[in-house]
């Protein structure tokens, strides 16, 4: 299994839930079992290869997730953001955002395995959203796009400072609802942050050597510990104590104004997404990982290639 293995566990409940989802207009090709006859081994390769990789380095769960988020943000879950930079175009991977994606050698192990089996037949895009989707049924049936555009990383992306606003807004240009914001932020259950994203919660907010009000003070204090003044290359837990096991405790650390990101600390500032959290920080939680598998599966569903758009890439890079 591919995300660590709490979370397979909390979504065994799942495995046999039909999720019922809508179809975006350009996904109606996706479907679950796309490969079932042309490649009825995929699925097992996919599981197989990333568990390898991920038992010896648990910390890519988390990056192949935030890897799925970049992809799909940026013209559709095409596999646009595992394609290199050229002499001529700097491509999605070298946009500021991306500096910090990790887990590529990931999709190219698994790549090749499947090349060997079953050749030219399964895009980079499936792969990306296959990993991810460890214990519920990931419609499949991508192709991968041949465009990728560093620029339109920083414009489709929302950066970490994003308010409430700037968020939904975000996310509905993509056909995703305030709900679905608030529970695909719940990713930052698991993983970590660099410093980069937000020290200016600790040092300068506004530009006046302050703080951000709306974060814990004792818990800046500790922040600071960990992230001096200028510090980029740093680490923090986003969901410290909890931050490999896929849970619904970051909905508690938002709710105790600890959320690490001022786009975490802002699902507070919204009714709908605030209620969202605050249901979920109730002890246990409620359906959050049904929630998250149907936001993920949405998510999955942006702008696709599907039929005869796009190709199917033999090396993803
Ligand atoms: C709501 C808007 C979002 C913003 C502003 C945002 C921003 C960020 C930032 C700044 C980081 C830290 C990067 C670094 O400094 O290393 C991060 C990490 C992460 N994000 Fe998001 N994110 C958002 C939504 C999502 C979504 C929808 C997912 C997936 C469902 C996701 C999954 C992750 C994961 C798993 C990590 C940890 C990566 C690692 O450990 O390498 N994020 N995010
Ligand atoms: C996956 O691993 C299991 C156990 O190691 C093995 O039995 C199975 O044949 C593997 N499947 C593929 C498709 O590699
Ligand atoms: C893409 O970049 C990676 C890392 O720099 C490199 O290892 C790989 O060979 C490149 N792929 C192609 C097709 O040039
Ligand atoms: C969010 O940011 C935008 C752009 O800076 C600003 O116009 C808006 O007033 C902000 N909204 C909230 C709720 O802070
Ligand atoms: C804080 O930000 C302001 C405005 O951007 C800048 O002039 C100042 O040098 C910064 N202070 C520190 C300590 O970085
Ligand atoms: C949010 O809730 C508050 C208090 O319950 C209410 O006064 C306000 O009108 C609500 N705002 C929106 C946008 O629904
Ligand atoms: C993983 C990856 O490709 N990171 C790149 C992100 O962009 C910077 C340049 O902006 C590159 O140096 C990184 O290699």
């Amino acid at each position: 299994m591919i995300i660590p293995k709490l979370l397979s566990v909390f979504f065994l409940q799942l495995v046999c839930v039909h999720l019922l989802v809508l179809n975006g207009a350009n996904a109606q090709a996706l479907k679950e079992g796309f490969y079932k006859s042309k490649c009825p081994s995929f699925e097992a390769i996919v599981k197989n290869t990333t568990a390898s990789f991920i038992s010896q380095a648990p910390s890519l769960a988390p990056a192949l997730l935030r890897m799925h988020f970049h992809d799909c943000f940026v013209r559709g879950c095409d596999g646009s953001v595992l394609i290199n930079s050229t002499s001529s175009n700097q491509a999605e991977k070298d946009a500021i955002p991306n500096q910090t994606l990790r887990g590529f050698q990931v999709i190219d192990a698994v790549k090749s395995a499947v090349e060997e089996k079953c050749p030219a037949l399964v895009s980079c895009a499936d792969i990306i959203a296959l990993i991810n989707g460890p214990s519920w049924s990931v419609p499949l049936g991508r192709r991968d796009g041949r465009v990728s555009i560093s620029s339109e990383a920083l414009a489709n992306l929302p950066p970490p400072f994003f308010n409430i606003t700037q968020l939904k807004a975000s996310f509905r240009s993509k056909g995703l609802n305030d709900i679905d914001l608030a529970v695909l932020s719940g990713g930052h259950t698991i993983g970590i942050s660099h410093c980069s994203s937000f020290s200016n919660r600790l040092y300068n907010f506004t530009g006046r050597g302050d703080t951000d009000p709306s974060l814990d003070p004792n818990y800046i204090v500790q922040l600071k510990k960990k992230c001096s003044p200028g510090d980029a290359n740093s680490i923090v837990e986003m969901d410290p104590g909890s931050a490999k096991i896929f849970d619904t405790s970051y909905y508690s650390i938002v709710k105790k104004r600890r959320g690490l990101l001022e786009a975490d600390a802002a699902l507070l500032n919204d009714n709908v997404t605030r209620a969202y959290v605050q249901l979920q920080a109730n002890s246990g939680g409620s359906n959050f990982f049904k929630d998250f598998a149907v936001s993920m599966v949405k998510m999955g569903k942006i702008g696709v290639l599907t039929g005869n758009s796009g190709e199917i890439r033999k090396i993803c890079n």
